[in-house]
């Protein structure tokens, strides 16, 4: 997935008609959204076919899939059939739940992402001390692209290490959580910045500096 400007948008507005209106006045800078479940679950997967249809950004889905195989992968296939290019999951359940998201996207063409620890304070009481041992397994399992946290870049340099050189990572937690862009694309391939693009009073003035930033 070729990122422009290495910015993915996290679109979390709570509908399509003001996400329509974002995507326009951005869309000239950006390629890549990530859709996740406050606009999925506000207005349905069609925000995601809509989307799609309407700009043909690459639309990478983040509903950090989480259950069984079983249900896993009639979550990635509707997921994929709705339009969207990437989704991505959880590694915590395991491999075989894992191995589902991953033969769904093969079987479609398209692309997962493994989240490995998170971005947020509480990321550091469970998921952290997993984390190497998830981005071990993806390694393992062939897994090209990674999730990794924008708000500790010594955990985001040891993933890096782990998933190697060629791997695909994308990280969340720049601006308001704290990352600083500039440092984490040094590692990751791209940063993921929702609320300090969408909820600025000039969005594409918001993105432009942080394209500035990085360039
Ligand atoms: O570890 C993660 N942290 C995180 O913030 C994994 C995520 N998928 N996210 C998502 O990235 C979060 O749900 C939101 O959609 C986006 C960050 O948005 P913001 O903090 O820039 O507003």
């Amino acid at each position: 997935m070729k990122i422009e400007n290495k910015i993915i948008l996290a679109l979390d507005l709570m509908n399509l008609e003001d996400s329509i209106k974002l995507c326009e006045q951005i869309s000239d800078k950006l390629n890549t959204i990530k859709i996740g479940y406050p606009l999925t679950l506000a207005e349905g997967l069609n925000a995601v076919t809509t989307l799609k249809k309407e700009f043909d950004f690459n639309i990478i889905c983040d509903f950090k899939v989480a259950d069984i195989d079983a249900t896993n992968s009639k979550i990635c296939d509707v997921t994929f059939e709705s339009g969207a290019d990437a989704i991505i999951c959880h590694g915590f359940v395991g491999p075989d739940s894992v191995q589902a998201c991953l033969d769904s996207a093969n079987n479609h063409n398209k692309e997962l992402f493994l989240l490995t620890e998170m971005s947020h304070p509480g990321a550091r009481k469970f998921l952290q001390a997993n984390a190497d041992e998830i981005a071990r397994m993806g390694r393992e399992m062939g897994i090209k692209n990674y999730v990794a946290p924008a708000t500790r870049i010594n955990r985001l340099k040891e993933i890096r290490e782990i998933v190697g050189s060629e791997a695909c990572i994308i990280s969340p937690g720049v601006g308001k959580q704290g990352g600083n862009v500039r440092k984490i694309l040094n590692i990751s391939n791209g940063a993921i910045i929702g609320r300090s693009i969408y909820e600025a009073e000039d969005p594409k003035k918001a993105l432009n500096d942080f394209i500035d930033l990085i360039y």
